[in-house]
């Protein structure tokens, strides 16, 4: 199937991480979906879909465990096919228009809506406070900027993040935008966590129940935060809410190739790479989302609303 280069592209910078955090990858997808769109030579509606559809299945296959990348496709297409309906759009050119304009609109309400985030997260950080943040999302680093904009005096301790470390991206972004800012091993998170006042890392999907899945190590950060009695925040647009985890089905945690972990292994030695772990809701003070914080337990209903979701049918 003809696919434009730039397309394939933002798919290899998606799977090789060069593309990475659960925003940045459902936007690359969105503009992706959009290029191929634009680029497309299909002579008639159904050539298109077929085309788009592939795309869409590819791009949603890059990273298993990013729900707002599915959640945003569905969004471009149950908008898509509702106009063709009611407009009875039956030219290719007709539906090139409606994609390209809905992708456009949705990529300017995950920014309206980041913004709206940013904001309520740069609030609730305390006016003098150490902390912790875990692997890179650009959620959390744009709290932590806005705060730092705000006056107030943020100190970020960093977690490198094995094996691909995304916590020197974290790193590097925050000390140039004037934080102060020191890297730590993951091993040293108990130690550290002594002399932090907030833990805030970023989300990749929530489920149902308000658990939180985001990069692994996340579920050791909370659980050292409870011992230490230190608050522990996600920041989360409600688009990374996974439905289907209502619906019985489990959030599938991609498995990275080993050699992230060990480019020349012994003959023998197994390696797992879990990209993810899951925090138990129990473990979250709140999730900062567009709509304010709230509650692990009230995500589900607040979510399903914004996914346009009938919970009752
Ligand atoms: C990134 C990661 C981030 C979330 C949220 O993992 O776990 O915390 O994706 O990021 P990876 P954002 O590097 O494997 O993609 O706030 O930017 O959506």
């Amino acid at each position: 199937m003809a696919q434009s280069k730039s397309v394939e592209k933002i798919i290899r910078d998606i799977k090789t991480i060069k593309i990475q955090g659960a925003r940045n990858i459902a936007k690359a997808a969105l503009i992706a979906i959009g290029l191929q769109a634009v680029s497309s030579k299909a002579k008639n509606i159904n050539q298109l879909y077929a085309e788009l559809k592939d795309v869409s299945e590819r791009l949603v296959a890059t990273r298993s465990t990013e729900p707002m990348v599915r959640n945003s496709i569905e969004d471009l297409s149950n908008f898509t096919l509702a106009q063709i309906r009611l407009n009875k759009i039956s030219t290719v050119a007709g539906v090139k228009k409606l994609i390209i304009e809905h992708e456009e609109e949705l990529i300017k309400k995950m920014d309206s809506d980041y913004k709206k985030l940013v904001e309520y997260g740069a609030k609730l950080l305390p006016e003098n406070a150490v902390v912790m943040t875990h692997c890179h999302s650009s959620t959390v680093t744009g709290i932590l900027k806005r705060a730092h904009a705000m006056k107030k005096n943020i100190s970020v301790i960093s977690c490198e993040t094995r094996p691909l470390f995304q916590g020197r991206t974290t790193s590097k972004e925050l000390v140039e935008a004037g934080l102060d800012v020191t890297m730590i091993v993951d091993g040293a998170m108990n130690l550290f966590m002594k002399k932090s006042d907030i833990c805030l890392v970023g989300a990749d999907a929530i489920t149902s129940r308000g658990d939180l899945i985001n990069k692994v190590g996340t579920s050791t950060l909370a659980h050292i935060a409870r011992m230490h009695d230190v608050s522990f925040y996600a920041a989360a647009e409600l688009f990374k809410y996974s439905p289907m985890t209502a619906l019985g089905q489990r959030e599938k945690i991609e498995e990275r190739n080993p050699k992230e972990v060990w480019d020349k292994l012994p003959k023998g030695l197994k390696i797992a790479n879990p990209a993810f772990d899951a925090t138990a809701a129990r473990y979250i003070s709140g999730y900062i989302t567009e709509i304010g914080i709230i509650p692990p337990q009230s995500l589900y209903p607040i979510a399903t609303e914004k996914l346009g979701i009938k919970i009752y049918e």
